[in-house]
């Protein structure tokens, strides 16, 4: 019975332990791929949020991992696992991961000025990574990167905060 009690009492201050650790600090790996091969970016490829394109042809994307995190203190660790193109990596808040951008075709980027940007990395060369951190309230946050043609080339993802 004794015996039985400690092992109980071990998990519980084990689990009180692990508590602790995931709301000090939420942490979301981010990485940018890009196919290889040519694309053109003079046109849009319409693989933009809200586009509803087949994301598996996508010639560039944003995974992360995890895809939902609670609410307080999140960093966000950001390679590019790209072999030849820079990348920035932008944080915005949108409403969902259907909302249609605003999009300045002539200069083929999201017009920025039209959401939240809550914070931004510019030029993370390949193979280099960046991190930041930030306090995030409960929504849908939008991580995409705005060089020209790259966000409606699928380098984009939506998490969420709850
Ligand atoms: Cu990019």
């Amino acid at each position: 019975m004794l015996k039985l009690f400690r092992s109980i009492c071990g998990t519980a201050v084990i689990a009180a332990g692990m508590a602790t650790a995931a709301s000090a600090e939420a942490v979301v790996q981010v990485t940018l791929i890009g196919k290889a091969g040519t694309m053109d970016f003079s046109k849009s490829l319409n693989f933009g949020m809200g586009m509803h394109g087949d994301m598996k042809k996508a010639l560039m994307g944003v995974n992360v991992n995890p895809k939902l995190v609670p609410r307080g203190t999140v960093k966000f660790n950001v390679t590019n696992l790209g072999s030849a193109l820079l990348h920035e990596i932008i944080l915005a808040e949108v409403n969902d991961e259907n909302e249609l951008l605003a999009y300045d075709l002539a200069k083929n980027m999201v017009d920025e000025e039209t959401i939240q940007t809550l914070a931004q990395v510019a030029e993370i060369a390949p193979s280099k990574s960046a991190s930041f951190t930030l306090e995030l309230k409960p929504g849908k946050y939008l991580l995409y990167c705005n060089y020209a043609g790259h966000y409606m080339a699928g380098m984009w993802t939506v998490i969420e905060v709850k």
